[in-house]
């Protein structure tokens, strides 16, 4: 067969996971379940059979699925001006530079696409900023980085992954990254040299397993950084905007970073919209050619964004994050079962993790899946669940008919 229907309701979904297993490079294993619809916390399978949204797209569908008025900011731009390059200017630009500066205390903005984008981006302008005003000798600059970090997916971002996964085969990779263990602000100390220009780190790791560091880390190493004259990045793709029950996770302790990577629901899930925000004189070193993408800034991705940023605000999903977060967490804490190790979550990052004997949390996530919950397993033996920052109380009581009995058996098949 060469043409097919071009509308998914043709097919079942068997057939479809069997065109995508033909044709698809496989570079996922998704939890088998073809979803065509969404709204708010819900979406839809073709069957029409309904599911809470448990991981939110890895945090960029904070806002719910399709939300209304970034549908409408989406639709309303797309009718009059899409890209333009960054050869010429548009309308939409300066008002996002705007309203994204004065939401974070922010003075300098780079635009860009993918969260990877945003680690790259800040990356280069750090190097630079080190040669031009650190007074770091040519082609030494070191960044420092964190054990079990996550990240994306490029070739300078796997060169400093822990993961053997991500870096199995895909070298020879980008020199100049030093690795630490998470969580210790000692280590920072020790490991930095006359030549680093930047430590890297993620508020909270993701993919690590909703990792939350000891209180005061972030605060020490502000001050390590302060002192030492090294840039403090910090990757907020997926812990930002609103996700742990502030703006940015970096609130929780009192802290401004240098430069700060937004992404993921920067644009409520509709458009691979991402940014460096910095506070500093970092991104002031780039000059003109020097870096930049074709879609970065564009009229769209700035309405878009504008609206999505501007919603979380005006709709209390920040809050809403917080409060529905905390009872989320004692739903969680709830559930008797010694296979459970432990229960964690800031906000609406919230993890499980079983212990070993549990046999992973993978067939958890199945059973969920069939009960009408959809959450993902990371790192063999902890489930993360993210709902978008809409859900309600009533949400959750109703997922804990569906949670509670089957994260309280000692094998989820039983
Ligand atoms: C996938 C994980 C989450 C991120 C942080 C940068 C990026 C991500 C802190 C890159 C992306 C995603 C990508 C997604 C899986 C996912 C993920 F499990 F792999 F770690 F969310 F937890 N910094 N995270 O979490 O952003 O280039 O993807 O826009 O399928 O790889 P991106």
């Amino acid at each position: 067969m060469i043409y097919s229907d071009a509308t998914a309701s043709s097919h079942d979904e068997a057939e479809l996971m069997e065109i995508e297993l033909e044709l698809g490079a496989h570079n996922y294993k998704p939890i088998d379940v073809v979803l065509s619809k969404g709204e708010g916390v819900w979406v839809w399978d073709s069957d029409g059979k309904r599911y809470l949204d448990c991981l939110s797209a890895y945090s960029a569908v904070n806002q719910g699925h399709c939300h209304p008025k970034i549908r409408e900011a989406l639709i309303e731009q797309s009718g009059k001006l899409t890209l333009t390059s960054r050869a010429f200017r548009n309308d939409q630009l300066a008002l996002f530079y705007q309203e994204i500066c004065a939401l974070t205390n922010t003075s300098k903005v780079l635009p860009i696409n993918s969260g990877a984008e945003a680690v790259e981006s800040a990356i280069k302008a750090v190097r630079k900023w080190g040669y031009e005003v650190k007074g770091v000798p040519d082609g030494q600059a070191e960044i420092i980085v964190c054990r079990n970090n996550f990240h994306g997916r490029t070739l300078s971002i796997v060169s400093f992954s822990t993961d053997p996964t991500a870096r199995r085969n895909f070298g020879p990779f980008v020199p100049g990254f030093k690795v630490i263990p998470f969580g210790d602000a000692e280590a920072l100390d020790a490991a930095i040299t006359p030549n680093t220009v930047g430590f890297l780190v993620e508020p909270i790791q993701g993919e690590a397993g909703v990792i939350i560091p000891p209180d005061g880390y972030l605060r020490a190493v502000r001050e390590i950084c302060s002192r030492h004259n090294v840039m403090l990045i910090l990757d907020e793709i997926q812990t930002g905007l609103g996700r742990t029950g502030k703006l940015l996770a970096e609130e929780h302790e009192g802290i401004e970073a240098d430069l700060t990577l937004v992404g993921k629901a920067l644009s409520g899930g509709f458009y691979p919209i991402s940014a460096v925000l910095s506070n500093s004189e970092v991104l002031g070193v780039l000059r003109p050619g020097e870096h930049g993408s074709t879609f970065g800034g564009n009229p769209l991705a700035c309405a878009v964004a504008r609206t999505a940023v501007r919603v979380l605000i005006e709709e209390g999903m920040i809050e809403n994050a917080e409060r529905m977060g905390a009872y989320f967490v004692e739903r969680l804490k709830d559930i008797r079962n010694n296979l459970i190790r432990e229960v964690r979550g800031r906000g609406l990052m919230v993890a499980v993790e079983f212990e070993p004997e549990a046999g992973g949390a993978r067939a958890y996530c199945e059973a969920l899946k069939n009960e009408g919950v959809l959450c993902k397993d990371t790192h063999v033996n902890t489930i993360r669940f993210a709902p978008p920052l809409v859900i309600n109380r009533d949400d959750i009581d109703w997922a804990f008919e569906r949670i509670a009995p089957i994260l309280a058996r000692s094998s989820p098949t039983t």
